[in-house]
């Protein structure tokens, strides 16, 4: 058969209806700010301020401003060494429960303007923007509802008059933001214009969340809302930057008003931790914990930094599992990272870099137990290695538990394999199991439960396989898979 003919009949197949359409999504399923959100996998969150000074974690609101003065402050250095270690963007903690803002505001006195800092005319958000501008990097605020300082807090102007004009300011000023920050700490003692008292609010109604969070779909759309449940991004119910091993992106918030709306609710720890399987909302988990024990800079705890071994582990229990990391950094009282802390940052990103830089499954030949309908190239197993997130392979509507073998054509010895759902169409898969073809048989190396955006299964001892079988052990629906990938993790230098 000429070329010709065989193209006019490929043709003709595609024509009379032979290829099959794509699969149904199933469940609740990712906007396009959280599909970028999921891609993006590594953040650091950035808290400097009045507590840096007074080696505080939390201010009590009463701190002079004169004693902000980070006198080489270089964000360039900071988020240089944040985009060393591989991470892709930086949240700034622009405003803490003290109440300090690091930016010039208008809304409060307490502000960078007061301080010595550039004889008042300093403006550290802006320097971030520039150095995140200048290292293509993200950016994304983290504005502290709860504020200390004001004597407005508890009563509704505070709400009103200055905590959504601050977040109007952050975000008409210092964009594009890729995520804005809530967190879960309410109420309690605090200076409050000198009243010095205990003030309690009620954390799901007061702050009117509709309404505030309206200002950042309006002047931030494509930034994701975190908060303890969502609305775009969960906290995993825990700072110690891990996700369960089972984790699922979807979840439904708890609270008289659950299920109303994503962003109602509190989180249950183990909840947040695991997600729910078939929850309500696309509502994956971010994993934050601080590279040293606090999240502001102490001096005492330079020799508590975390080691690039200890940030591994913690990447492949959050980004490998479906989550992002979210790691806390804090710059000194000059306004830099500690030598300590660039230098485990960078011997991190390096192991990163190299574990993934090659890929073994590359050049394989893969045959799948099924295939959707007769467009064997749309859906086909080749697209499972070194394609992008959304292409991907899959199968009949009635076939769950299918298989796959990559031939690898000669031995390879690998200790890393990931996975990916294209989860445009949701989180389908339950279950999995890795075989490798060892002394002519196969041989289960690896389990895995959720899958979803991410999944990277880590061996506890090397692998040797010419021959590496997938088996989909358990699905919702027909699987729809974007990766199969097999790797061997870089050599730590310490
Ligand atoms: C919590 C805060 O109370 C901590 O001080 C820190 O900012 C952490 C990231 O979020 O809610």
């Amino acid at each position: 058969m000429n070329k010709l003919i065989l193209t006019a009949l490929l043709c003709g197949i595609g024509l009379t209806g032979f290829s099959q359409s794509a699969p149904k999504p199933y469940g609740a399923l990712p906007s396009a700010r959280q599909l970028k959100w999921q891609e993006t996998e590594m953040y650091c969150l950035i808290h400097f301020g009045p507590d840096t000074y007074t080696d505080k974690e939390w201010g009590d609101g009463d701190e002079d401003e004169a004693i902000v003065n980070p006198t080489r402050f270089s964000a360039m250095q900071i988020v240089g060494a944040a985009k060393a270690g591989g991470f892709k963007g930086v949240i700034v903690v622009a405003k803490h429960h003290d109440g300090f803002c690091l930016w010039p505001t208008k809304t409060t006195e307490h502000n960078i303007s007061k301080s010595p800092y550039k004889n008042g005319k300093g403006d550290i958000l802006r320097e971030y923007r520039e150095a995140c501008d200048k290292l293509g990097m993200k950016m994304g605020v983290y504005c502290s509802p709860w504020d200390r300082n004001s004597a407005l807090y508890g009563k509704p102007e505070y709400v009103t008059e200055v905590y959504r004009k601050q977040l109007q300011e952050l975000y008409s000023n210092y964009g594009p933001l890729f995520e804005v920050w809530h967190d879960g700490a309410n109420g309690g003692d605090g200076y409050y214009g000198g009243a010095k008292e205990k003030r309690t609010i009620d954390r799901s109604t007061y702050y009117g969340w509709d309404e505030t969070w309206g200002i950042a779909r309006k002047l931030q759309p494509n930034a994701t809302i975190f908060g303890d449940v969502g609305p775009d991004v969960r906290w995993v119910g825990n700072e110690r930057g891990m996700a369960g091993e089972t984790c699922w992106a979807t979840y439904t918030p708890h609270s008289p008003e659950a299920g109303k709306a994503p962003g109602n609710g509190f989180v249950l720890d183990k909840e947040g931790t695991e997600g729910h399987r078939d929850g309500k909302y696309w509502m994956p988990a971010e994993c934050d914990v601080a590279l040293r024990p606090g999240w502001f800079y102490h001096a005492t705890q330079d020799e508590q930094v975390k080691s690039p071994a200890t940030l591994l582990d913690l990447y492949y229990k959050s980004v490998g599992r479906g989550a992002c990391l979210d790691l806390g950094l804090s710059p000194n009282r000059l306004g830099l990272l500690d030598d300590h802390d660039v230098t485990s940052l960078a011997e991190f990103g390096n192991i990163v870099k190299e574990t993934f830089k090659i890929n073994l499954a590359k050049g394989a030949t893969i045959t799948a137990s099924n295939v959707r309908g007769k467009n064997k190239l749309k859906y086909g197993p080749a697209n499972l290695v070194d394609n992008d997130r959304y292409t991907y392979w899959a199968t009949d509507d009635n076939v769950t538990t299918p298989q796959l073998i990559l031939n690898l054509h000669q031995p390879k010895t690998f200790n890393v394999v990931r996975l990916r759902e294209n989860i445009k169409l949701g989180q389908r898969i339950d279950a999995v199991a890795i075989d490798a073809w060892v002394d002519g048989k196969w041989e289960e190396v690896a389990t895995a439960t959720s899958i979803g955006g991410n999944r990277l299964i880590r061996l506890k001892d090397d692998v040797t396989a010419s021959k590496v079988r997938l088996r989909i052990t358990a699905a919702a629906v027909s699987p729809a898979l974007s990766d199969f990938g097999l790797f061997k993790e870089a050599a730590l230098n310490n």
